[in-house]
């Protein structure tokens, strides 16, 4: 062995990477995207931590140290031995469950992808997505353990982070108030045999940037719905609607409704037919073209446009669970120079994942659940 080759395989030893760059002098080499997006600017690094850029994303399951976190208020560091999950509110049995408690309920697991509905809505957001295996216990079976009364509309997850709220700012009925993280969501979306109260992630303990000791996880729904660091679920027979429901995830657009202009609200909910071009690789001059498609519904193809040139169907990998996204691939060759990759994903009811020009998209005035086709600029020399 050389000198050289000792130093590398002392300092990487386990993690398998050495050997097999040796075996393979001419293993495949990723090819970064040209049009890289901005750094995080510093007034949202405390919002976005551990964004990983897509030709970092390489396996189906994103690991815990690469997965993106949000958070809007601040970071709770909870102490596992003193947490207790509420389950209060329009239910018959008021509960308070220790996280040994919660784990003595049979553990589940769904395979998700949870995708930010802020994603691709701004030129340093991008990747804001990523695949676990989550596992904790089932919601339904612990809401129906408390016995939802009739009457309750909605379950409302309220997390442990808080922050300064202000109503009617710089006006005389201008109210501030320190308000906790929660989302709501109606009984029948809550009763989703897929929702857990998330412990584990990928195997460990859930990571304290992803919720720990506990999570909601919705699969089928933006990030937003997937409340961390919960302390209290409360069924209630009232519409909740705070600045995460009702003020600031709200998609607008302007829409013709019998040919008048009509300003339409929505609050962010489900996840929308998307798809991503993750990266292109180069194996001994032959190039492949890789991405990830993911939405609410299975998909169905996944076609790729080279510049202004027609749609290619892709090779779409096995499917797995319903609700993780679908690696896809498509072999090139290219000339050299400067070129335009786009991707739609196509589900199988048949919708497409519209084009930037879709009035879908022109529409939208808020940056939130912008689906559209994603375009990626690379450099072949
Ligand atoms: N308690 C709490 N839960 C939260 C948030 C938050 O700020 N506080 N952010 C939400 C948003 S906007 C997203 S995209 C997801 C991100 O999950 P992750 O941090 O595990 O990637 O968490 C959601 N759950
Ligand atoms: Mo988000």
């Amino acid at each position: 062995m050389q000198r050289r080759d000792v130093l590398l395989s002392g300092s990487l030893a386990g993690i398998g990477v050495v050997s097999r760059a040796f075996a393979q002098p001419s293993g495949p080499k990723v090819i970064p995207w040209s049009d890289q997006p901005p750094a995080v600017p510093p007034q949202a690094q405390n919002v976005i931590k551990g964004l990983t850029r897509w030709e970092d994303l390489d396996t189906q399951i994103t690991p815990n140290d690469k997965f993106f976190s949000i958070a809007h208020y601040n970071r709770p560091q909870i102490d596992a031995k003193t947490w207790q999950l509420d389950v209060s509110g329009e239910v018959s049995k008021p509960t308070s469950l220790t996280l040994d408690q919660l784990k003595t309920a049979p553990r589940r697991e769904v395979t998700f992808t949870l995708e930010c509905s802020g994603d691709n809505g701004l030129p340093f957001f991008q990747s804001a997505v990523g695949n676990a295996r989550w596992a904790g216990a089932s919601l339904a079976e612990i809401l129906k353990a408390a016995q939802v009364k009739g009457n309750a509309l909605e379950v409302v997850f309220y997390g442990a982070d808080r922050g300064e709220e202000t109503v009617r700012s710089g006006t005389p009925l201008e109210y501030k108030f320190n308000a906790s993280f929660a989302r709501s969501m109606p009984i029948a979306d809550a009763m989703n045999p897929a929702n857990l109260l998330c412990y584990e992630m990928n195997g460990a303990p859930l990571p304290a940037a992803n919720g720990f000791p506990c999570r909601l996880v919705a699969p089928g729904w933006y990030g937003i719905a997937n409340v961390k660091w919960l302390t209290r679920i409360e069924a209630t027979d009232q519409r909740f609607l705070n600045r995460f429901m009702g003020r600031d995830y709200v998609t607008i657009r302007e829409e013709q409704h019998n040919g008048k202009p009509v300003m339409v609200e929505t609050s962010v909910g489900r996840l929308l037919l998307k798809s991503a071009p993750a990266r292109v690789i180069e194996r001994d001059g032959r190039y492949q073209i890789q991405g990830m498609a993911w939405g609410p519904r299975p998909i169905s193809a996944v076609e790729v446009k080279i510049d202004q040139g027609a749609w290619m169907r892709a090779k779409l990998a096995e499917p797995r669970s319903p609700y993780e996204w679908r690696a896809w691939s498509l072999d090139w060759s290219p000339t050299p120079g400067e070129h335009t990759i786009t991707s739609r994903a196509i589900d199988t009811s048949g919708h497409v994942q519209p084009a930037p020009s879709d009035s879908v998209i022109v529409s939208k005035k808020t940056y939130w659940e912008s689906n559209g086709q994603i375009s990626r600029q690379i450099r072949i020399t």
